[in-house]
């Protein structure tokens, strides 16, 4: 807890505890809980051994008050700290998957080291871009990851967690932005040396409004971006972009 302080320095763009969708806000909770499990139980461990060293060896057989301490908190306290915590985990991980609902689908394209992005355009064409991926915001939408090379990582902590970029193996993404702005992301997983400048953005538009200008667009997607084959892809197992209204 005497961390907790030190903490307000974890605010910038690339901090998971500065959330700004309802992915990221899952995450930070549960980053919360297992802080909050964690110093419970290191707080039981320094009672316990400024007791230990206070009162010294309790060398009587079938001491009942050592037993307690051994199995009420030693294991009993313990287990059921780390149960909560697992079962809270689990539950967030459920409603962190993307679902059959609908949500805008858009691809996301690594390589060494860069990251081309897919999304809905002007009169809902895809259009490809590099380096900045366009989402209206206020709205889920899925992220169909893959990578040209070796393994990498999408990551905008501010939106979610991270997700690997595998070759010939797209994974689903389901994120969201709250309020229109710009969100800062970084592959989360090494891969060579241009690795730690593999930077890119997702700027979250206001779906009422204009589109943006798509500023950083490479040119029409010419050709297939990812395999056809998407068989194991979970979740909604597209990866068509769907036609969307142009607010133009
Ligand atoms: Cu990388």
């Amino acid at each position: 807890m005497l961390a907790v302080p030190l903490l307000t320095a974890c605010n910038g763009p690339l901090s998971t505890l500065n959330p700004s969708g309802p992915v990221a806000l899952e995450i930070a909770r549960l980053w919360w809980a297992m802080l909050i499990g964690a110093g419970l139980i290191t707080a039981m461990v320094m009672v316990m051994l400024i007791l230990a060293i206070r009162r010294g060896p309790m060398l009587t057989e079938g001491n009942t008050s050592e037993r307690r301490w051994i199995y009420g908190w030693g294991l009993g306290f313990s287990l059921s700290v780390l149960t909560v915590l697992l079962a809270f985990a689990l539950w967030v991980g459920e409603r962190m998957l993307a679902r059959d609902d609908g949500a805008v689908t858009v691809q996301a394209q690594a390589s060494q080291w860069t990251w081309r992005f897919v999304q809905p355009g002007p009169g809902g064409q895809p259009v490809m871009t590099e380096g900045v991926l366009y989402v209206p915001a206020g709205q889920p939408f899925d992220v169909a990851i893959t990578s040209t090379d070796v393994i990498h990582s999408f990551w905008v902590p501010q939106l979610g967690g991270k997700m690997d970029a595998i070759p010939g193996h797209p994974n689903l993404h389901r994120l969201m932005a709250d309020e229109p702005g710009v969100y800062e992301g970084q592959c989360a997983e090494f891969c060579g040396r241009g690795h730690p400048f593999m930077r890119f953005e997702v700027v979250a538009y206001d779906p009422a409004g204009p589109l943006p200008d798509f500023a950083s667009i490479t040119g029409p997607m010419v050709e297939p971006a990812f395999p056809e084959d998407v068989s194991g892809f979970e979740g909604t197992g597209q990866t068509e972009i769907p036609a969307q209204e142009s607010s133009e």
